[in-house]
Formats: structure tokens, C-alpha cells, sequence
């Protein structure tokens, strides 16, 4: 038999906090690395559970390892998704406080994958409730939608989630899901009207035109050949080889019936898709006095037909503006560049508020609907699955966004581990030793700070009457925070210029790494801002879906919305607030390589992201005191067989029992300390010598223990 110590060589250690060199980056990554070659893609750091992607399908999922999983203790097996799923669950049932599960990791690192795994574990293990037998469902034929509309092929994720995605779901109390609720944010819009080089649009485009059938396509009078579309075309990417888009459709088109569209409502989204795609391909001619007209004159009217609108005013409203001046309506028409960007507008307009419905529509379904359940207070298990990090060539309003995300999620993981670490000690009456870390809201406030950051002055740069463009945008930044130690220009303070950085770019030290973001497009990103006469002729549409997205009211009122940083900024607040007032616990997902092969590990790739996602900080704050911890309980049931006096039962106080049993093992005073439940053992090493002990005793006592801890 392999002895205890080469399998530790041989697949490290299961818990970060028990390697003996916790400050070496080194003997980390090498830790991660060695599970990595065995297909042990899961490792925890004490209660966080890092995962690496392993880029092929492992058995590791079935039905029979959920069971495995099922009230097991934590440490007792292997790392798994499926032990934090169950863990959260039983802390639901178990402590009656509302949790969540925080996803977090680059683009590609797996967390849309850990949260389909967490749910299909709670969907299946959970018990069922005979009213709401098709809940479960609903809730699993929720992701086949929003991927499809909200997931992209980009350059580091075939599919990459365009969105953030927040899915609360609610448990009775017999623990049997009954409810969930889904908040969306901020989905790139911008890809429906440009993708880069070797990216695509979203997958449903695609997946209507390769699996849409015959008929489908001739009412949408739509061409199989993805490339006649002009949104479909820029990044020059129509097939992905990881893809099914054909059996996607399928799948995706069941997922509908599931969740309760009626047969109507897919034909009008499908409508909305197919008009999508027809809007793309409208073209602008200018006039020989410069005023621009519509070349593809038949497509306005396929197009107005499958918007429910009518096609003479869709004309007009696309190549001409509507303004009051003085109190007096008047039109002007659009040049040829307003025209484009008023089409482009209008698309990216129509998919983003059709997206926002459909999440409605899927929170509509998935809603508490009995009574008995609304009248009693739910428990809540949250799963927050959002895009990660990035750090793309070129980096725009999107990337400035979801770095900022990351942000505030890595600063509510600071706060939220270090608070609890502490508040563990205190309650155990340990007292508590400081540890140095990164406190990345410098970075926060430079982009959030009402009036003073990034995103106010941007506002401010949208606002402001008169000649306004991304350039004076950056200008404002450089007056106001140039400052920043956390934010760069190409102006250097000694007044010459930084040469690698172009005059419109701005660079951001985050947390994770520095980005520079260009500013063109900024402002109008922001600004998101739709013509007025598009918005009356969109109001008016027969598409139910289109008329619920476009209200009357918003052309009424001449009340200027908030711009979209704000928006996302206040949405994300609210998200904090959320996910404060839960028990929190983490996954953290890292990417292996930038190629997605199997059995890759890029060492520079994961030292950065173990850096970025601060891991090692981490673990020095789980370990500042002690590597290991269990409850008296747990301690006792596993060791006492090491000691006559506690074995085979110990009559007395766990505390007694526990003390008795470490001074049996002979642990020296600084090795441990006994708090008020827990015992608290410093080094790894009393806890290896502890076990082999054991490991030795077995045939002897012949007991028929748990697989050991530590090592698988
Ligand atoms: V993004 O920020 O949305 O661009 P994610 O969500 O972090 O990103 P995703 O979960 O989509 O990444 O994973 C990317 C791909 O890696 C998947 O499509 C799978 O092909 C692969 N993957 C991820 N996790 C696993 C896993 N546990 N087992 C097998 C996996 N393959
Ligand atoms: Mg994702």
C-alpha cells in the first residue's frame, strides 16, 4: 500500500492550510499543479473552494457522487463543488440564515460550469415538493435560455457569458426548492452590432439560422448563410467547433416550453431576433446635398413587418431626428454617420430591453406561486455568476465595467473573509493576529466616488452642454484624478509623455493587474441614449414583447434616465447589499491555460491569477493563527481511538475529552488552543503525525473510517 506520505507527494495536500510552507507562492502553485495532474481539480483554503479548469469532461458528477456528498462533513472526502453545495444547503437548513455562493475568476475560468453544477446538485438531491414537482426544471431550463441569448464565443470562452447574473433560490421548510429569482446586469450590447476578430455575435443568431427549420426561416425571411448578415459578420466566426448550434436550438427551443412561453410569445421573439438581423443589413446612401436616404428600401418593410411597426415611419425615424426647440417640434435629418449610429442604437436597444424581458418572463415562472410558500418566509441560497476579469488588446466601456465588478466583488471578499475569520476568534475567545493585505478600495472609490470619480465625471463629460467628446472626457480625468496612484495617462508628471500610451487611452491599476482602456466610444456607451422618434415608432409596435420594452411613458417624459455606468454602479450597490446580508461562501475558479486543453498547466498563467484573486492573502489570513480547525465534536469522533481513556466513548465534556485526548498525543501548549467549541491546531505538521497515528492503528482497532482527509 502507497504510504500516507508519497500520496501527499504524489497529489498534495487537499487543504491549502496544511501545506507546511503557506507563504511560499511556489510550493502553492506546485500543490495546485500536482492535483491538477491527477484530475484533483478541487482544493480547498480552509472553507474557500478553488477550482481549476480541467478543460475536459470528468466522472466526477454523476448521480452516485452527489450522494457521496449528501450530509457528508466537509473534510471528511475529497473537495468537491457538490461538498460546498451541500455544505451551504445544511447551513441553510441547519443555522436558518439566507446564503450564497460567490463565484469568481477570469473568463474562462469555469464559474458558469460551477454554477450549473450547484444547481443541478440541489435540483437533484434536494427534496421535492409534489406542487412544484416542475420547479427544479424550471430552474435548470433557465441557463439553456440566458446562455443562449446572453453567451458569446469570444476569444477566451466559447461561451463566454455576456452578462452578470445573480439567482436567488428559495427553499421551503422541508428544504424542497420552490422559488427563484434571477437579477441581470449589464449585458454587451455593443456585440450585437460589432464583434472582434475571430468572436461572434450571441449564440442565438446562429442557432436560429442553422436550426430553425425551413418554414421558420421563409416567415423570418431569413438566409441559412450566417455570413449574409452584416452584425454576424465582423469577427469572421460563423462556426465554433466546441458548438452545436443546431442541437443548441433544440435544446434551447425546449428550454422555452419548459419555463411556459407559449408557442406566440417564441414567434415574437424570434421576430425581434430575425429584425435584429435585418436591421443590421439596412443600408444608408448619401444625398447630393448630404442628407442621407435608405438604399435597401425592401428591407425596411421585412423589417417593420417583424417589428409590429409601421414601415414608413421606421424609415423616417431612422434617417432623421426629432428636436423641440422652444417648445416647437422640429425634424432635422440625420448625415450618414447619425444614421448608422441611430440603426446601430435602435438594434442594440431592441435586444438589450428583449433580454431584460425574458429574464422577467423566466422570473415569472419561476416565482413562489402558492400562497403557503409566499406566507412563510423562505430560506435562500444565492449563486452569483459573473464575468470575470479582463484584459483584452483593446479595452472599452464593457471591460472599464466588469473590471469595476471585480472590484467590488474582490473588496466584499476582503471584507467578508477577514470579518469573519475575526469574528470566529472572538467568538472561540482567541485572540486575534493581524494580517497585511491589499485593501483594493482605493480603487474602488477612484471609480465610484460620487462627484470625484471616474464614473461621476464621465456622467458630468455626458451632460455637459456643448462640445463634448471622449478626448475632453479624458481630459477631465486627467484634471480631476491624474493624481491617482492607481490611475496612469501618457502625460507624465514631469510634463513629457509616457510613450507607450497612447493620448486616448487610461490606465487603471487594478486590483488584478494593470488595464488600459481606450476612450473612444465612452461617452456614447454611456449615454445609451435612443432617438426620440425611434422610441415613439417602437412604442407603437403590435409585438407584445416590443411594446412591454418600449413604453409610451418613456417618450412622455422628458426626464433624462440614468446613464449606464450609474446604473450599473447603483445596481451593483444594491448586489452588496444582497450579498451582505448572507453567509457567504466561495468559489474561486482559475484557468489552466489560454489554449482550453485538457491537461495544460501555464504556470505564469496561474501564479497571475492566484496573485490576482489574492489566494495567498488568503490563506495567511486562514492561517495567521491556525492551520486547522474542527469542532470538539468532530475532533473527538475521529481521534479517540488513539487514546485509552477516550475510547471507545468519552462520558465526559467534549472539552474534557479533547484536552484529555491532546495531552495523551502529547501536543506541546503553543501547538493548539482550545476555544469554546473548536479545537485549534497551529502547525500541519501535529495534525500529519496525529493521523498517521491513526493510519497505523487502523488494523488494529479495525475500524472502517472515512477515506483520510488529507489526501485526496
Ligand atoms: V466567462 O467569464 O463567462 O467568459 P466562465 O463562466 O468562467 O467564463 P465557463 O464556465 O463558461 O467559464 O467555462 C469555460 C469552458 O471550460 C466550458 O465551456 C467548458 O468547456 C470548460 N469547463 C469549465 N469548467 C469545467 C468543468 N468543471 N469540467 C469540464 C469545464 N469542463
Ligand atoms: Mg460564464
Amino acid at each position: 500500500m502507497e504510504s500516507a506520505l508519497t500520496a501527499r507527494d504524489r497529489v498534495g495536500v487537499q487543504d491549502f492550510v496544511l501545506l507546511e510552507n503557506y507563504n511560499s507562492e511556489a510550493a502553492f502553485i506546485e500543490n495546485l499543479r500536482r492535483r491538477f495532474r491527477e484530475n484533483l481539480i478541487y482544493t480547498y483554503i480552509g472553507s474557500v473552494l478553488v477550482s481549476v479548469n480541467p478543460y475536459k469532461e470528468l466522472e466526477i458528477y454523476s448521480k452516485q457522487q452527489m450522494e457521496r456528498y449528501r450530509g457528508v462533513s466537509f473534510y471528511e472526502i475529497s473537495p468537491h463543488i457538490y461538498a460546498l453545495s451541500d455544505n451551504t444547503y445544511r447551513a441553510m437548513r441547519t443555522e436558518r440564515k439566507d446564503q450564497c455562493i460567490l463565484i469568481s475568476g477570469e473568463s474562462g475560468a469555469g464559474k458558469t460550469e460551477a454554477s450549473k453544477k450547484i444547481l443541478l446538485y440541489y435540483a437533484v438531491t434536494c427534496p421535492t415538493n409534489n406542487h412544484m414537482a416542475a420547479l427544479g426544471d424550471c430552474l435548470l431550463q433557465s441557463n439553456p435560455v440566458l446562455e443562449s441569448f446572453g453567451n458569446a464565443k469570444t476569444l477566451r470562452n466559447d461561451n463566454s457569458s455576456r452578462f452578470g447574473k445573480y439567482m436567488d433560490v428559495q427553499f421551503d421548510f422541508r428544504g424542497a426548492p420552490v422559488g427563484g429569482h434571477i437579477l441581470n446586469y449589464l449585458l454587451e450590447k455593443s456585440r450585437v452590432v460589432h464583434q472582434n476578430h475571430g468572436e461572434r455575435n450571441f449564440h442565438i443568431f446562429y442557432q436560429l439560422l442553422d436550426g430553425g427549420d425551413d418554414d421558420l426561416l421563409i416567415t423570418l425571411e431569413l438566409e441559412r448563410n450566417p455570413q449574409t448578415y452584416r452584425y454576424l459578420v465582423k469577427g469572421n466566426c460563423p462556426r465554433v467547433s466546441s458548438i452545436s448550434d443546431k442541437n443548441n436550438w433544440k435544446v434551447v427551443m425546449k428550454a422555452l416550453s419548459v419555463i411556459g412561453f407559449t408557442t406566440e410569445e417564441v414567434q415574437k421573439l424570434l421576430n425581434i431576433i430575425a429584425s435584429v438581423l435585418h436591421l443590421g443589413n439596412t443600408q444608408f446612401g448619401e444625398g447630393e446635398e448630404g442628407e442621407t436616404y435608405i438604399t435597401t428600401e425592401a428591407q425596411i418593410w421585412t423589417l417593420a413587418k417583424l417589428l409590429g411597426v409601421d414601415g414608413s415611419a421606421l424609415g423616417e425615424a431612422l434617417t432623421h431626428k426629432k428636436l423641440t426647440a422652444k417648445g416647437e417640434e422640429m425634424i432635422s435629418p440625420l448625415n450618414f454617420e447619425q444614421a448608422v449610429s441611430a440603426r446601430d442604437a435602435l438594434a442594440k436597444a431592441v435586444y438589450g430591453r428583449t433580454f431584460t424581458w425574458l429574464v422577467e418572463k423566466i422570473n415569472h415562472s419561476l416565482a413562489l406561486k402558492d400562497e403557503i410558500y409566499s406566507s412563510k418566509d423562505p430560506s435562500l441560497i444565492g449563486l452569483l455568476d459573473i464575468y470575470g476579469f479582463e484584459v483584452l488588446q483593446h479595452n472599452s466601456f464593457e471591460q472599464f465595467c466588469i473590471n469595476y465588478c471585480n472590484e467590488k466583488l474582490q473588496q466584499l471578499f476582503i471584507e467578508l473573509t477577514l470579518r469573519s475569520e475575526q469574528e470566529e476568534y472572538e467568538t472561540e475567545g482567541i485572540a486575534w493576529e493581524t494580517v497585511q493585505y491589499f485593501d483594493n478600495k482605493i480603487i474602488c472609490d477612484l471609480i465610484e466616488e460620487k462627484h470625484k470619480g471616474i464614473i461621476s465625471i464621465l456622467d458630468e463629460e455626458c451632460l455637459r452642454p456643448g462640445e463634448t467628446c471622449d478626448v475632453s472626457f479624458l481630459e477631465k480625468l486627467e484634471d480631476t484624478v491624474g493624481s491617482h496612484p492607481h490611475f496612469v495617462t501618457h502625460k507624465l508628471a514631469n510634463g513629457k509623455t509616457r510613450r507607450a500610451m497612447s493620448r486616448e487611452e487610461f490606465r487603471l491599476l487594478h486590483y488584478a493587474g494593470e488595464v488600459n482602456y481606450n476612450v473612444n466610444g465612452f461617452l456614447d456607451k454611456n449615454n445609451d441614449s435612443l432617438n426620440r422618434n425611434l422610441k415613439e415608432v417602437m412604442c407603437q409596435s403590435d409585438n407584445q414583447i416590443l411594446s412591454h420594452c418600449f413604453r409610451r411613458e418613456e417618450v412622455i417624459d422628458q426626464k433624462r434616465p440614468e446613464m449606464a455606468a450609474t446604473q450599473f454602479k447603483n445596481s451593483l450597490l444594491k448586489l452588496m447589499e444582497i450579498l451582505m446580508s448572507k453567509e457567504p461562501s466561495y468559489v474561486r475558479c482559475i484557468k489552466p491555460n489560454e489554449a482550453k486543453q485538457p491537461g495544460k498547466f501555464d504556470e505564469v498563467l496561474v501564479r497571475h491569477q492566484v496573485k490576482y484573486l489574492g489566494l495567498m492573502e488568503n490563506l495567511r489570513v486562514r492561517r495567521a493563527g491556525f492551520a486547522y480547525r474542527r469542532r470538539f465534536e468532530a475532533f473527538l469522533q475521529r481521534y479517540k481511538p488513539l487514546c485509552p481513556e477516550t475510547w471507545p466513548n468519552w462520558p465526559g465534556r467534549l472539552a474534557d475529552g479533547v484536552s484529555t485526548l491532546v495531552n495523551h498525543l502529547g501536543y506541546k501548549a503553543e501547538e493548539y488552543k482550545l476555544g469554546r467549541s473548536k479545537i485549534f491546531i497551529r502547525f500541519p505538521k501535529t495534525l500529519f503525525t496525529t493521523e498517521d497515528a491513526l493510519e497505523a492503528k487502523k488494523p488494529e482497532i479495525a475500524l472502517t473510517l472515512q477515506t483520510s482527509w488529507r489526501g485526496y
